[in-house]
């Protein structure tokens, strides 16, 4: 099997600081959330920003600011999110693209989102597509139910994805694709073989996918964005937490860590 890649999601844009005290917010805050699941072993970190209020952001000096301090301070792959958050317009979710970041998320279908709609009509999705391609980006498709898969195939056709792809297969979002072994065995027969993959489970679901992901030979993603919590009711008191207990948990099981070096020749990210 590959070397793992651990994704580190540190901060999205639901959660509030109101749940976890622990919630980086300022780019600063953020880099030094980024250097500490670096040390902890991540190779990936999968950036949203907060403005002055703590709210989501996809301000492009917001980015900036964060990425400069983790490329000075870090050798980790940034991965800009161009999802946002729930009800944001096409123009203000893809402005980290331009900051020519090695990867995006790129989600290429809607999905309800607990109460609300995250809403990715294909045109728009086309749209961040070429932006990837123009600024050299390596997107990260993100995958909330099965149809979203047969979306990316159909842009590969288009012209506007290259393979070999690399999907985030999300699931136990509310409204989304329920995290079981099933479903994950169901939307990693769907993708092309070529391709590499990486799991995400929302809120307690987390763990199991992520252990799911280290043995049936994937790549993981964990972090605040997806779940705040260590344990049942025991909040994590970092994201670095997180990542450190599957980075023991994949050398238990024989499934050596990928430093960022090693995550870029996975990828087929070439350095800058
Ligand atoms: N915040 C969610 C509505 C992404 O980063 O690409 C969408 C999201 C996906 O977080
Ligand atoms: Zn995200």
């Amino acid at each position: 099997m590959e070397k793992l890649i651990i994704t580190a999601a540190l901060v999205g844009a639901e959660v509030t600081r109101q749940q976890t005290p622990f919630l980086p917010l300022s780019p600063r805050e953020i880099a030094d959330e980024a250097k500490k699941t670096c040390a902890a072993g991540a190779s990936i970190v999968h950036l949203h920003m907060r403005d002055q209020f703590g709210n989501p952001s996809q301000d492009r000096a917001l980015f900036a600011e964060a990425i400069s301090y983790i490329q000075a301070e870090t050798d980790l792959i940034i991965q800009v999110s161009t999802g946002g958050a729930v009800g944001m317009t096409a123009e203000e979710r893809v402005q980290p693209i331009t900051l020519a970041p090695e990867m995006a998320s790129l989600s290429t279908g809607s999905v309800n989102f607990g109460n609300e709609v995250f809403s990715n009509p294909l045109p728009m999705v086309r749209e961040f597509a070429r932006a990837c391609q123009v600024h050299h980006v390596k997107p990260e498709v993100e995958v909330f139910e099965g149809g979203m898969i047969q979306n990316a195939i159909n842009l590969v056709k288009q012209g506007l994805l290259q393979e070999p792809l690399h999907f985030n297969l999300v699931l136990g979002v509310p409204g989304g694709l329920p995290a079981t072994a099933k479903n994950l065995l169901f939307l990693l027969d769907l993708i092309p073989s070529a391709s590499t993959w990486t799991v995400s489970g929302i809120g307690r679901h987390q763990l199991s996918m992520n252990t799911l992901g280290i043995l049936l030979g994937g790549h993981i993603r964990t972090g605040f964005e997806d779940n705040i919590y260590y344990l049942k009711g025991v909040l994590a008191e970092g994201n670095a937490s997180l990542v450190s207990r599957l980075a023991n948990l994949a050398e238990t099981l024989e499934r050596p860590v990928a430093s960022p070096f090693e995550a870029r020749k996975i990828l087929g990210i070439l350095p800058r």
